[in-house]
């Protein structure tokens, strides 16, 4: 079913009027599936035109624009068949409406195919040197992740991301690539790759690589020719100035090049940046996103996907996907369009391949291309984002008090907070791709030991019950805990989320057989340090909450990726949050409740459909009692309900 709704805008050239052309069209435009026309007279009017398949936000949105008071309905005479995206329109509207503009900036945008395995996926990342050593050398290897399939099919995951397992220096564990096609001889082989792939796909299980796209190694190749006097074909693949002598705003190097000029750095030292442009330009060296420089670095990121989809991997978690091209606004217009391009190119020749972005703002990473954009945690001076706000809402990882996050059961306030930041982001995407919740990942301290294990239980039932394709980092299923030590491969604060995973009570706790001076970082001394094995034994561990959670949700259709979340209590004054998820062709409804405070409480939630029927306790942690609207939380609950 289509719809086909217009709305006459003005471009105007003031900053004002653009602003409340793009908040009048955000939701639509921001959709792949917008066309654009405007009236062929450059007259600085023209005329918005969304051919929208039909899904509830589009719809709505279009109702808005209708109602309008710009609204005018669009003359036929002046409909084009260009599709066209926020980052064109708003090109647009600081061209001034020049037609051709809009024309050009066309051309570069495309649907772009959603695989529909990730409505059903649950994701396991696994830290390739972390989590099992299969020949005793103390570092976890490929064969290691393929002995430990079964296991990770019997949580109730069905994909992986493997952190970066290619040729490196590991000056930076890895995310410093010397060869992007290449497994690290320290993982194994290539073959051992593939090999894990075909095993995983026996089991249903998809793997996700890790893509490296805005840096190499300062050992790769192409930077060692980028680094001649002489020109070549990888002179400008990296940022180079001017001069040995001349620096810049961003951090540099000089003098390590026979090439007279310095060039510029993404993160640590060895992390030299890979060039696809500057957005706005203030130095003569500096090129355009559209230089013939920009376009090669782009095509060769292409051809490394390619290389490793067409060896079976199922796509690619994207690190740093939101920097790639330099002095780019807060919108991201440029780097959003190199996406575009190469994710447009690479899901026309592989379309279920998922990517998703480590960019933390999904409406920009689905307008890019990408499938999901993880809920990262971010809290810049002090303040915490939404998903800082319920995790790690504290500035020690390892400290109890002090800790405000929602899960910490005395610390944390009202879920009010958090959902002011969540609602409108998840709102923003609905319908376009997914917004993921990680119960930590390698660059995060984990939950424990600061969360207590029932802390963390109320915690994955929301992390795992919530809209979004769910990430979960290997050894939280089990609480392993965020360890103070000595910085590793340039780990540093986030290396003590980086130990050995621990499989049981046996040599090095199950991951090597190795010695334990060999091993990659030392795994938990502790003998209290939990472990699969002892808690496949017990009921109420961690591990087997983990395996309950995700049988429920593999279950029930209204806990897919893609059913709609809808709030139904959060009070201010109170701890308590409740939630439903409908299944998309609504057969079902489930409501989902928690209190991850000290106090009982109760709340109401609204009931809908038979009330005479029971609610059907689905799920419970703690003391859960409903009558009619009435639910009644006692201390740290947790309980999904279908009514
Ligand atoms: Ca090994």
């Amino acid at each position: 079913m289509m719809q086909i709704f217009s709305s006459r805008v003005s471009f105007l050239p003031s900053f004002v009027e653009k602003s409340r052309q793009i908040a009048l069209l955000r939701g639509v435009v921001a959709t792949f599936d917008v066309t654009l026309a405007v009236r062929p007279e450059n007259t600085g009017v023209g005329w918005i035109i969304c051919a929208s398949v039909c899904c509830d936000t589009s719809i709505r949105a279009g109702e808005q624009d209708r109602a309008h008071p710009a609204y005018t309905p669009c003359p036929d005479s002046v409909r084009a068949h260009s599709v066209a995206s926020r980052a064109a329109v708003r090109r647009y509207a600081g061209h001034g409406g020049d037609w051709r503009e809009i024309r050009k900036d066309n051309s570069m945008t495309s649907q772009f195919t959603r695989p529909a395995w990730l409505d059903t996926a649950v994701f396991y990342e696994i830290y390739p040197q972390s989590f099992c050593d299969s020949n005793g050398d103390g570092i976890g290897d490929i064969p290691g992740i393929t002995g430990k399939l079964d296991y990770i099919a019997s949580l109730g995951c069905n994909a992986l991301w493997i952190n970066p397992c290619y040729d490196s220096p590991f000056k930076d564990a890895g995310y410093d690539v010397r060869d992007y096609r290449k497994v690290a001889s320290r993982y194994g082989t290539n073959d051992d790759l593939v090999e894990l792939f075909h095993q995983a796909h026996a089991r249903g299980i998809h793997v996700l690589l890790d893509l490296v796209p805005g840096h190499t190694s300062e050992e790769h190749a192409w930077f060692k020719e980028s680094q001649r006097a002489q020109r070549n074909e990888y002179s400008d693949r990296y940022i180079w100035t001017n001069s040995a002598f001349e620096g810049y705003t961003m951090p540099f190097i000089g003098g390590e090049s026979e090439r007279n000029a310095t060039y510029i750095l993404n993160f640590f030292k060895c992390q030299p940046a890979l060039n696809y442009g500057f957005a706005k330009r203030d130095r003569p060296w500096q090129m355009s996103p559209d230089s013939p420089a920009a376009k090669a670095t782009r095509d060769a990121m292409v051809d490394i996907m390619r290389f490793w989809l067409a060896l079976g991997c199922d796509g690619f978690r994207v690190d740093m996907a939101n920097s790639l091209v330099k002095n780019d606004g807060d919108d991201k217009p440029e780097t959003i369009k190199a996406w575009q391009e190469m994710l447009g190119t690479i899901k026309a020749e592989f379309p279920q391949a998922a990517f998703v972005s480590e960019w933390g703002v999904p409406a920009q990473a689905l307008e890019a291309g990408f499938d999901m954009d993880f809920y990262l945690d971010w809290r810049f001076d002090g303040k915490p984002n939404g998903y800082n706000l319920l995790a790690r809402n504290t500035d020690n990882a390892l400290d109890t008090a002090g800790d405000r996050s929602y899960f910490s059961a005395s610390g944390g306030g009202s879920v009010q907070e958090f959902l002011s930041q969540y609602i409108p982001q998840y709102q923003a995407i609905r319908g376009k791709g997914y917004f993921c919740f990680i119960t930590c990942n390698h660059d995060t301290p984990r939950l424990a030991p600061r969360l207590t294990t029932r802390e963390q239980q109320v915690a994955f039932g929301m992390f795992l019950t919530m809209p979004g394709v769910p990430f979960i980092y290997y050894g939280d299923e089990i609480g392993m805990r965020y360890r103070d030590l000595p910085t590793k491969e340039g780990g540093y604060a986030r290396t003590g989320s980086r130990t050995p995973m621990q499989w049981d009570t046996s040599n090095n706790m199950g991951f090597s057989a190795g010695d334990p001076q060999s091993l990659y970082l030392p795994v938990d001394p502790d003998p209290q340090a939990p472990n699969v094995a002892e808690q496949e034994q017990r009921p109420d561990s961690m591990l087997a909450w983990v395996r309950s959670l995700l049988s429920l949700r593999a279950d029930h259709p209204a806990l897919r990726a893609k059913a709609p979340m809808t709030v139904l209590a959060q009070p201010a004054q109170g701890r308590s949050f409740a939630y439903s998820r409908i299944a998309e062709d609504g057969s079902e409804r489930l409501v989902i409740a928690m209190n991850p405070g000290l106090e009982s409480e109760t709340i109401t939630v609204p009931v809908q459909g038979n009330t005479a029927k029971n609610p059907d306790t689905l799920l419970c942690l703690g003391r859960v009692s409903a009558h009619g609207d009435t639910v009644e939380l006692g201390p740290q609950s947790f309980a999904v309900v279908r009514v």
